[in-house]
């Protein structure tokens, strides 16, 4: 009688909200039944928690159900394999509902079972298996093949612990384990029928075979690399790919031998030892990881995941030699680049395959991608540790290395520079394996990920390889799930996009041009600007609750969001905010355009420079945010741990984007697309992906400052550039008086004497020579924010014309012309 009344109740609501009232009930039984028969929970003892899991649970079934309509069992004509370390993921369920069409459903459903969705929501921890950008990136990557049907399947590591949980304890981060499988997961279906041997170690024994001598790897140490699938469904349910992620099992748990003679401690340390390499994310972003650790979880993830991609084709098609036509592997920078020799391996000494026809197998299915040119994130291994951990694959590459310069000797390229230049291994300081050489030699394509960079890639880093192979390097731009950046993130911008050009935007970003149209209707505008403001409001709210700093949302909210490097500069940006505190004490009556400075982002824990920027925004913050002189107009704010979910809250709600890398140091960048689409405006050095952001936003609608890439490298070469551009800096030079003599430390004068110290003499991300166009800029920002008619004019043309940065273009890019993949 219960359920009758409430499906009566669905029925009519249904039918005043136009969705299925039917499909609400359905949805509501099955939640409930999970509930019951999955968890063990009855609807009165639920937790929020309980709630997710059955949804999710509840969902998932109708993913697979989309699944299996969708393929029909058909086998692709060719499958893209994107390997990568991280997949910064976040939640999964808005996805997974807006995906389906179902979160009006859900919330009905829900709603009838007594429970809000939106607490639902805020139960689902994130799945945060990545550091930031790289991360993000391959989990917007695989959105998009999703909802474009290209056949995919992500491969990486199932971490027990992803990026960890960030707290300020006295304005210093404090780092604790993340636990998003505490609970379980209720999205992965373990498969432990897909379970491979992944080797360590040992040694390699020789056979003679005819006249051909064959070798063989004998590891010392075998680990099981164990499946568990993900399922992603892309837009409108038509598509659903797997992300694969591999857990590291022990091959025996018990070693029964020690067990049986009572060292019952030392029969389970090889379990312990084997179960690490997939124990926790590497927290390191842009900088090498040097650790062995690290190199096992290369390999391991790797070798599993071309184990299964030779095995599926095998069964598929029962010859690898057609591998190249119906596989495409795409190496995510270089943490899966073993993949070169160990792709190698398989195909020499597993199916016996000549040298020659190895690599022309080989260099015709893998793609590289490379994130960085900063010489401290360029992955490089010591021999001797290949040797000791992969003495197969270090045959391997020094074979790779001979061919390679004996085709260089063939050509009479045997001068030593250009020899050293473009060896595989370097030899300056001890021998090491050169990662992205190896990737770049072993690949059909290697791509940058902005026009700039893809640039530099070809001048810089690459340069001797470029000239060897012109037509290798492409430039693929990087781009953003609007599924999640827009729809999901800014449900009240999308609806006001969808009553002004029309459902159809939804499914085509290029009708978000229609918005110019209505840059110049007033009341566009204030509709438009009442969606930020609401959304402002919420995040003064978030603000308060977690940092106790209440804000106005009717100031200008300035946002850098991003991980703590000192190439991104959030030091320019608290220099410059010390430098707006003295400028208002100086003249408290001005007219000051009032703002909060939001900051949020991880350092790496060994990363102690990083580390003490987040304390000096902090002891800024505790200094000017209650000085009565600044009566509110300029606050700082350090969010604690920024994560996928936390950048969804914000980015809705940023009035400006700040993007101030030094020029040629920052790949591409993605927030910076993520706020534009939302209609912050950036303020903007030429670097990265922001170069093509003005191109497309157009210049009287971003805010660009400092040196270019050219600029700066002719500026690195003057001598004392630093110390100069201070002396003809008063304001910039009183800023740094003021941080470096304890002002905002007076429990410690001496905090951040280094730190200034290190600007004075030596900056090597010249925020001293950009610092006073910097605050020219920021000046002209405070002016423009006072014509709002002009302001929110920009902020709409930002939002209408950033449709080319969608990943949905750059996956049609790579499918188009590194993939060789059609795509529907
Ligand atoms: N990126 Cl090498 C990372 O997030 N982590 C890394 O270790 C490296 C690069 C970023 C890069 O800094 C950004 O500019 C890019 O937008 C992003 O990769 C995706 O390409």
């Amino acid at each position: 009688a219960k359920f009758a009344k409430e499906s009566a109740a669905t029925r009519a609501l249904a039918k005043e909200k136009l969705f299925n009232g039917d499909a609400v009930i359905e949805l509501r039984e099955a939640i409930r039944a999970k509930l019951v028969y999955a968890l063990g929970k009855t609807p009165e003892s639920a937790r929020d928690r309980d709630w997710f899991a059955a949804t999710a649970l509840a969902l998932r079934d109708r993913i697979v159900d989309a699944c299996h309509e969708g393929s029909s069992g058909r086998v692709p004509e060719k499958r893209v394999y994107y390997l990568s370390l991280e997949f910064l993921i976040g939640r999964l369920m808005s996805d997974a509902m807006n995906n389906l069409r179902l979160v009006e459903v859900t919330r009905a459903a829900l709603k009838d079972l007594g429970v809000e969705l939106s607490e639902v929501e805020e139960a689902e921890p994130d799945a945060a298996l990545g550091n930031g950008g790289l991360g993000r990136l391959a989990a917007c990557f695989m959105e998009s093949m999703a909802s474009l049907s290209i056949p995919a399947i992500g491969y990486g590591i199932r971490y027990d612990h992803g990026i960890f949980r960030q707290s300020m304890e006295d304005g210093w981060q404090r780092e604790a384990p993340e636990t998003w499988l505490a609970e379980g997961n209720p999205w992965e279906f373990p498969r432990p029928e897909s379970t491979y041997r992944i080797g360590f170690g040992g040694h390699v024994t020789m056979s003679a075979n005819g006249d051909q001598i064959r070798r063989h790897w004998q590891p010392a140490e075998t680990v099981n690399a164990v499946a568990y699938d993900i399922p992603v469904v892309g837009w409108r349910g038509r598509h659903v790919n797997q992300l694969r992620l591999w857990k590291a099992e022990a091959d025996a748990p018990v070693e029964l031998a020690r067990f049986n003679h009572g060292d019952h401690v030392g029969a389970v340390a090889g379990r312990a030892r084997a179960e690490s390499i997939s124990r926790v994310l590497y927290p390191s972003d842009s900088s090498a990881e040097g650790q062995e650790l690290r190199l096992r979880q290369e390999y391991f993830f790797t070798s599993a995941s071309l184990q299964d991609l030779v095995r599926r084709h095998l069964n598929e098609r029962g010859d690898l030699r057609s591998l190249p036509d119906h596989a495409a592997i795409q190496l995510n920078d270089t943490h899966p680049a073993i993949a070169v020799p160990e792709l190698m391996r398989i195909l020499m000494e597993e199916h016996d395959f000549t040298y020659e026809d190895a690599w022309h197998i080989t260099t015709n299915t893998l793609g590289y991608t490379n994130h960085t040119l900063l010489p401290e994130a360029l992955e490089t291994w010591p021999v001797e540790l290949m040797e000791r951990l992969l003495p197969r694959h270090m045959q391997i590459i020094y074979l790779i290395n001979w061919m390679h310069l004996e085709e260089q000797a063939k050509q009479g390229k045997t001068d030593a520079a250009h020899v050293a230049a473009v060896s595989l291994i370097d030899e300056s300081h001890g021998k090491r394996v050169r990662m992205g050489h190896l990737a770049f030699h072993g690949s059909r394509r290697v791509n940058g990920v902005s026009a700039l960079h893809s640039d530099l890639l070809k001048t810089t880093l690459f340069k001797p390889l470029h000239e060897l192979e012109p037509e290798k390097i492409v430039n693929k731009t990087n781009g953003i799930t609007f599924r999640r950046w827009l729809h999901n993130a800014n449900p009240e911008l999308t609806q006001l996009a969808v009553e002004t050009v029309g459902e159809g935007v939804l499914d085509d970003p290029g009708l978000l041009i229609g918005l110019a149209d209505h840059a110049d209707d007033p009341d566009f505008r204030k509709r438009y600007a009442a969606v930020r403001r609401a959304r402002k409001r919420r995040l003064a709210q978030v603000i308060v609750e977690r940092t106790g700093i209440a804000v106005d949302p009717a100031a200008l909210f300035d946002v850098q969001i991003k991980r703590i490097h000192e190439y991104k500069r959030q030091l320019l940006n608290l220099v410059e905010t010390v430098a707006l505190y003295q400028a208002i004490k100086e003249a408290p009556h001005k007219d000051w355009t009032p703002r909060v400075k939001i900051f949020g982002g991880k350092a790496a824990p060994s990363y102690v420079q990083a580390k003490l920027i987040i304390k000096l925004a902090n002891d800024i913050a505790r200094t000017i945010n209650d000085d009565p002189d600044i009566a509110g107009r300029l606050k700082l704010v350090f969010l604690p741990n920024y994560s996928v979910s936390l950048a969804e809250a914000i980015i809705p709600a940023a009035d400006l984007s700040e993007q101030i890398s030094t020029a040629g140091m920052e790949a591409s960048g993605t927030g910076n697309m993520k706020l534009a689409l939302n209609g912050a405006l950036t303020v903007g050095t030429l670097d990265g992906a922001n170069i093509e952001i003005r191109d497309h936003v157009g210049a009287d609608n971003i805010f660009i400052f400092g040196l270019d890439a050219a600029g700066v490298q002719e500026r690195v070469a003057e001598p004392a550039y630093a110390q100069r551009a201070i002396a003809a800096s008063p304001r910039l030079a009183a800023a740094l008086d003021a941080i470096g003599s304890g002002v905002f430390s007076p429990d410690e004068r001496g905090r951040y004497g280094s730190l200034v110290d290190g600007l004075r003499y030596h900056d090597p991300y010249l925020l001293t020579v950009d610092f006073d166009d910097y605050w020219r800029v920021q000046r002209e920002i405070d002016a423009a924010w006072k014509r709002p008619a002009t302001w929110w004019r920009a902020a709409i043309l930002n939002t209408a014309r950033m449709a080319w940065f969608s990943s949905d273009r750059s996956m049609r890019e790579y499918a188009a012309e590194i993939w060789r993949v059609k795509v529907a």
